[in-house]
């Protein structure tokens, strides 16, 4: 064999036993069968021992315990306050979407100086509501020109991944953008039912690529950015928690916006981050969480679907560092994803999975929805009624609500539907 024939050999070998290691490391799991055994840490059991057995005990010791654990092993310690936080209204038209609608857009400045981090909310809300409106708000992934064609949104100039369908070319928005992704964003329908809905782009907060993220708000506290992050500091899923809260922070000086009807929403990553953010921040008052899975509402410890590895390797970006010590080792987690939800308690929360998104583990979703049950029962709700999983589209709607429709890894007008009939019920 000559030289150049052997080197190709080698190179086509090393290739296709690089790929094998990491098709092998990951080891995804798609049988209910291989599930293995695991016991979940016990919601109501302190970490000294001690049975949880009023609500004041879950309120004053409990609480703080799980939220503690969340931050220091998965999701990291929040930024700071803003103090120097500014809203700047750039738009208001009381005649948006053919009458129906009031449009505002917010520049919400997090810091002070031209170039520092922005963030844009675009705000609908029913014209047919009288006085302060429920709202929606959730953070969307290509920004908020994309969630109705209406010509007077601001196009994002931030950072995004290039999409030529969508039309993001050299990772920038262009006018192909507008209304892309209006599917996910039920606008009319929205705001038929007499909520409102608020949008932000996740980029505006942080980036979301393991070279970036820091970018945005991050390098606004850390000037020289990941760098000076410690292993136990949130990253990009938290940065962009702490964004929604920046936006409930203007919803509070808006007298339109009913700020004690607020629901956070988020799909995928976005649910993991919408879960984190209704859990910390207490002045949400409805949480819910649209094919969430690892890192959202899954349970880590069944490994089906995305593990804590893969999800890890492909973003080392999303959880603070503490967290990739459980990659391949989930049984030595101090905590679950019931845990999480369990700190939305007692406020409603609403979790829902897709029957074709087996990446999200659907099953793992509804258990660690019924996981929370005995919190929010010791808080006097009724909790997860249902024992088992329900069988597909039919919702359950006690306090922690949840179901699983047709379809794919997506938000549809049935989901939005689910969404606002258990906020009719609940908020
Ligand atoms: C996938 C990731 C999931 C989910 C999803 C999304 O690549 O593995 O955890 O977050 O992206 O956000 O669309």
């Amino acid at each position: 064999m000559n030289t150049l024939r052997m080197l190709r050999v080698l190179t086509v070998a090393t290739v296709f036993f690089t790929l094998c290691a990491i098709a092998g490391a990951w080891d995804v799991n798609y049988d209910e069968s291989k599930v293995p055994q695991y016991t979940l840490p016990d919601l109501l059991t302190m970490k000294d021992g001690q049975k949880v057995t009023t609500a004041e005990m879950w309120r004053e010791k409990r609480r703080p315990e799980v939220l503690q654990l969340l931050r220091e092993f998965m999701y990291g310690k929040p930024l700071p306050a803003a103090p120097n936080l500014r809203f700047e209204v750039f738009d208001e038209d009381k005649n948006a979407l053919g009458g129906k609608a009031v449009r505002k857009q917010v520049r919400i400045h997090f810091f002070e100086g031209d170039d520092a981090a922005t963030m844009d909310l675009l705000i609908y809300l029913p014209k047919s509501v009288s006085g302060p409106a429920p709202l929606f708000v959730g953070l969307s992934f290509y920004g908020n020109h994309t969630i109705d064609p209406d010509p007077a949104i601001r196009l994002s100039d931030k950072w995004m991944r290039s999409n030529e369908k969508f039309g993001v070319v050299d990772n920038r928005a262009t006018e192909a953008s507008r209304g892309v992704r209006a599917s996910r964003w039920p606008v009319e329908l929205i705001l038929s039912r007499g909520y409102g809905l608020a949008t932000a782009y996740y980029g505006d907060i942080a980036p979301d690529t393991a070279e970036k993220f820091d970018e945005g708000v991050i390098r606004g506290f850390y000037k020289s950015g990941a760098k000076e992050l410690g292993p136990d500091q949130g990253r990009a899923i938290s940065a962009w928690a702490w964004g929604l809260s920046r936006a409930m922070d203007y919803f509070e000086t808006d007298p339109a916006i009913d700020q004690k009807r607020v629901a956070v929403m988020g799909h995928s990553r976005l649910g993991k981050t919408s879960l984190w953010a209704g859990a910390q921040d207490e002045r949400f008052a409805l949480v819910i969480s649209n094919d969430s899975g690892c890192g959202g509402a899954a349970l880590s410890r069944r490994r089906f679907g995305e593990t804590v590895k893969v999800i890890n390797t492909a973003f080392p970006h999303w959880f603070c560092d503490n967290f990739k010590q459980y990659s391949g080792n989930e049984d030595a987690l101090p905590l679950d994803q019931h845990m999480l939800i369990a700190l939305v308690a007692p406020r409603p929360v609403y979790v829902a999975s897709a029957e074709e998104d087996r990446w999200a583990d659907p099953r793992g979703e509804f258990l660690s929805a019924k996981g929370a049950d005995p919190v929010y029962r010791l808080l006097g709700t009724d909790g997860m009624t249902a024992e088992a999983m329900p069988p597909v589209e039919q919702p359950v709607t006690s306090r922690i609500g949840y179901h699983i429709r047709h379809g794919k890894h997506d938000v549809t007008d049935y989901d939005w539907q689910r969404y606002m009939d258990f906020a009719d019920k609940h908020m």
